[in-house]
């Protein structure tokens, strides 16, 4: 029986995967579909065509894999368990033995390693099942949600002491029902979109005496992509766009998690705009918020750029010209822009009262590829890297209470609706061959950990 690891003290310095983007194996010991193999089987929504199915298949190769992550020197590792690996419809009420099995020995391989487990139990590959039956806007998924969250912790919580409830439940709602970049792919769809997050939220609180329960001594958060935003320009039309572009990507899910309530700016503008109709209000039932805001052990932060906001509500020639100094850009057009990372942990610190961050995800995507001998040299993804720990680091100085930090990721991917044309790996992956290659930031990362500045994050108070 492999031990768990607890020791408080220490920073986690990990790497951050997803099951759908690096799983594959997407029929194998009686997996059911997910939403995302639906969504990329259908023309037109992935670039290129590209789907899941093999992604690096991570599911035939984690041995491998675990490998590079020991030789990479990270004492943690976040990864998501595929839903209808577990429950291939899930509406069943028994498990799936073999899907189970498999994060049985990826567990106790990492633990074999010296590596804990962050494990997050949805990074949105639902069973399709729950999908037909409205998905997350149906409330009677969050019982199918607690279903799954009681027997992963059953299972695996007498060595998992880290739990993560949802990975970005923003992407869900807005990008899923609002831009149609996500499954289920709808467009402007406001009161779906409120009812996801609020179903969401709510099963996250739900799931957390679930798992206390199952798994002695563990510690539960949620993960969500938060940034600090600012207006394009001084005008008024951007500094409103400003505020409701706050409220719908970082209050939406702050203010009920930490302060019971949902931000009225948010209903008001919607209502407002007749986006949705007051009837659509309805969902939050008593009891609701003081579930959702349920005791936290930390808050799981993924933090990629800053948002600049311009309104799109006149005519840019009539608007005030932007004023703000735009940084350099990552292959995928995401602005570089660190300080941001600190400023978000300093408002999470004063408007929040955070007790325990950690940065769950944080990367960029460049293309660099292998030269004729094998070398990657993709310095910018290693000052990116760099640059983001050290206001990380300036933070932590402060006071403010970090620990841990999780590159995403730890090799290319499947990244969504980019398919295979964004590449956020320390490892490169060849699609074709699978083989891994390390990048230079691989390396980098391997002496960072390795190095004295590490001392400054374990010595924190
Ligand atoms: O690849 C994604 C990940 O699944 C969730 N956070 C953002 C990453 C980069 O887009």
């Amino acid at each position: 029986m492999v031990e768990k690891i607890q020791n408080e003290k220490i920073f986690n310095w990990g790497v951050a995967t997803s099951s759908y983007q690096i799983e594959g194996a997407h029929d194998t010991d009686g997996r059911g579909p997910s939403v995302w193999d639906v969504f990329s089987h259908t023309k037109g929504r992935v670039k290129n065509g590209d789907t899941g199915d093999i992604a690096c298949d991570h599911y035939n190769k984690f041995y491998e894999d675990i490998i590079l992550m020991k030789d990479l020197g990270v004492n943690s590792y976040r990864f998501s368990v595929s839903w209808p690996r577990i429950f291939p419809i899930g509406t069943e009420q028994k498990i799936n033995q073999k899907g189970m099995d498999f994060y049985d020995r990826l567990v106790d391989m990492l633990l074999e390693n010296n590596i804990t487990p962050f494990l997050t139990l949805n990074h949105w590959d639902m069973p399709q099942g729950l999908e037909d039956l409205g998905g997350w806007t149906n409330r009677e998924t969050i019982e199918h949600f607690v279903k799954y969250g009681h027997y992963m912790s059953r299972r695996l919580g007498d060595r998992v002491i880290d739990w993560i409830t949802h990975n970005e439940p923003w992407c869900i709602s807005f990008l899923g029902y609002i831009e149609g970049l996500k499954p289920p792919g709808l467009k402007n769809e406001w009161a779906k979109s409120l009812h996801t997050a609020h179903h969401l939220l709510l099963s996250h609180g739900k799931v957390i005496p679930e798992i206390k329960s199952n798994a002695k001594d563990s510690k539960v958060g949620i993960t969500l992509n938060l940034n600090t935003a600012i207006p394009a320009s001084n005008s008024e039309h951007d500094k409103k766009a400003c505020d409701f572009y706050d409220v719908q990507f970082n209050k939406l899910y702050l203010e009920p998690l930490y302060n019971q309530k949902y931000p009225e700016l948010l209903f008001k503008s919607l209502l407002q705009k007749n986006l949705i109709k007051q009837s659509d209000l309805t969902f939050v039932k008593a009891g609701d918020l003081e579930t959702v805001a349920t005791k936290t052990d930390f808050l799981g932060v993924n933090y990629y750029s800053r948002g600049v906001i311009r309104s799109n509500e006149i005519e840019e020639e009539i608007n005030d010209k932007p004023i703000v100094d735009l940084g350099p850009k990552t292959d995928f057009g995401w602005e570089i822009y660190p300080q941001g990372l600190y400023d978000l942990l300093k408002r999470l610190q004063v408007e929040y009262n955070v007790q325990n961050i950690i940065i769950t995800e944080n990367g960029c995507s460049y293309s660099d590829g292998p030269d004729e001998n094998k070398a990657i040299n993709d310095k910018k993804r290693i000052e990116y890297h760099k640059s983001h720990i050290k206001q990380i680091q300036i933070a932590i100085n402060e006071g403010i209470p970090c620990t841990g930090y999780f590159a995403w990721s730890f090799m290319d991917n499947f990244e969504w609706a980019e398919g295979y044309s964004q590449r956020f790996g320390l490892i490169w992956v060849d699609f074709e061959t699978l083989e891994r290659i390390p990048k230079e930031s691989y390396y980098w990362y391997q002496n960072f950990i390795k190095s004295k500045e590490m001392s400054a994050f374990n010595e924190r108070k």
